[in-house]
């Protein structure tokens, strides 16, 4: 068993996609570990999204962040499930996510996006620890 971190970012809340995103996680045969919304704080989103901290959207991405409430929950599956999600969530850029995805079939943004999912086996462990440091 492996477990990842995803977020349901403010626009996709906003939008009425959750039940959307979560329905596509579990017909692919994914499971929810645990679910949580919540408003994101400064301090959450610093050590969230450390490794963008120098970027020039990373103003941009924590307002965004923090515009309104977002569903964070830990899922699961057999092998690898962190690369599943993202599979199912499509490229980054709006632009190249194929049709499918939760980008390609929903977004245009780049950073309002509708999802985040840890990017690694290593990235999904540091972010649990984050938002449910009890499931460790
Ligand atoms: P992903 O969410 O696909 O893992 P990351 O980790 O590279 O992408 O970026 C985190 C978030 O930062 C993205 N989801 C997006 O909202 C925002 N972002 C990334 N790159 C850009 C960019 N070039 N311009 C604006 N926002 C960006």
């Amino acid at each position: 068993m492996t477990r990842t971190l995803l977020i349901c970012k403010p626009d996709a809340v906003e939008r009425g996609y959750v039940g959307e995103i979560f329905g596509r996680l579990e017909r692919k045969g994914l499971k929810l570990a645990a679910v949580e919304m919540r408003t994101l704080d400064d301090d959450t989103l610093a050590e969230h999204y450390r490794e963008h901290q120098e970027k020039p959207f990373y103003a941009d991405l924590v307002s965004f962040m923090k515009r309104s409430p977002v569903v964070v929950a830990v899922v699961e599956g057999p092998e690898d499930t962190f690369a599943i999600v993202r599979t199912l969530m499509g490229s980054t850029n709006p632009a190249e996510a194929l049709p499918g995805t939760i980008r390609g079939d929903l977004g245009t943004e780049m950073t309002e996006n509708l999802v985040h999912g840890s990017d690694s086996a290593e990235s999904a462990a540091r972010e649990i620890k984050i938002f449910f440091p009890e499931l460790l």
